[in-house]
């Protein structure tokens, strides 16, 4: 068991799939719950229209009674505007929720802010304060450039994302293209998270055809390579194509319990490098493969 846990940074759940489902479609439910997703975000944001905001806000709360006991995580994403945000934490800070993702992000006083809240409403609503979550979605250049900050801000945030639809709109380049203007950011956005000691979730490109199952797969493949260790999707038949793409492959378990055992034995004889299958094994790789281990755990 410490195997799956030694090299995840001390941190015990990370996600590979997050289905969004617009809160007033509650048909979406029963098939969200039996997707295979690991998380469930219930969207007041962009799939609520304005003028439904508020019966999307007095549905929320039977909604997550509903699913808590069940084994799935559960996240709200809220709107950006504070006369918005605040209403719609009023109605999303219950027991229960795993997280809320904020979007527009701008700062780490924009974070500290929206996490006062939050901790002002768990103390109210007797939630042990610093339970919830928070994820927090970049979506503009000025805020890009405080990512790092913006990761260690708080000690709710579970990852810091960016919204590749909006920052592509504002540098005018094609979110769908893995290889364009976006490629470096993404993994800049990886890189402030793991600095962070955080977990990213988050695709190199943005999925236009959600029906183009076969480009979902190319395109989560390639972000696990990035770095990221999962994704949000809107369809459920989206789910069982991250969840594989985000998992160690047969292989790479095989590799990684093989470089395991083996660089073990070569440390209790005294030696911090071996070969395997004409390979150097030393200790980098030796964390990488502990890494695939942990992984393989979790996600069982
Ligand atoms: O077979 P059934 O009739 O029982 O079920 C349908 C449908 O109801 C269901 N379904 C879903 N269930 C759970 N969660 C979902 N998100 C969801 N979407 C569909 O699956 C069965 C097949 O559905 P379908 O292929 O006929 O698809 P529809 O035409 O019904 O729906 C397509 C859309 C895109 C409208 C739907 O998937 C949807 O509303 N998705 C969520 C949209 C959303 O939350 N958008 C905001 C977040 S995305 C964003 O902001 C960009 C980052």
């Amino acid at each position: 068991v410490n195997d799956c846990y030694d090299s995840l940074a001390g941190r015990s759940k990370s996600w590979k799939s997050l289905l969004y489902v617009p809160v007033l479609v509650e048909k979406y439910l029963d098939k969200a719950l039996n997707s295979g997703a690991e998380a469930i975000i219930l969207d007041l944001e962009d799939s609520v229209p304005l003028a439904n905001k508020d019966k999307a806000r007095e549905k929320l709360s039977d909604t997550i009674n509903k699913l808590k006991g069940y084994d799935i995580s559960l996240f709200v994403r809220v709107n950006a505007p504070w006369r918005l945000m605040i209403r719609d934490l009023e109605a999303a800070v219950l027991s229960g929720v795993t997280a809320i993702m904020c979007p527009k992000i701008k700062s780490a006083w924009h974070v500290k802010e929206i996490s006062n809240v939050i901790h002002q409403l768990e103390s109210e609503r007797g939630i042990t304060p610093g339970t919830i979550g928070l994820v927090a979605i970049v979506e503009d250049p000025e805020s890009y450039f405080n990512l790092e900050q913006i990761a260690v801000a708080d000690p709710r945030i579970l990852w810091v994302s960016l919204g590749t639809e909006d920052l592509a709109a504002e540098l005018g380049v094609d979110p769908s293209d893995e290889k364009g203007g976006l490629k470096y950011a993404k993994f800049q956005t990886v890189m402030a998270n793991k600095k962070a000691g955080l977990e990213p979730v988050g695709l190199v490109s943005s999925m236009a055809n959600f029906r183009d199952l076969e480009r979902l797969k190319i395109i989560a493949e390639d972000s696990k390579k990035m770095g990221f260790v999962g994704a949000t999707c809107i369809h459920p038949s989206q789910v069982p194509v991250i969840n594989k793409a985000f998992s160690p492959s047969e292989e790479e378990r095989k590799w990684a319990l093989r470089v395991k055992n083996l660089f073990e034995e070569s440390l209790s004889k005294g030696s911090a490098s071996v070969s395997m299958d004409g390979s150097m094994i030393d200790t980098p790789v030796y964390k990488r493969a502990k890494n695939i281990i942990a992984r393989s755990c979790i996600h069982q």
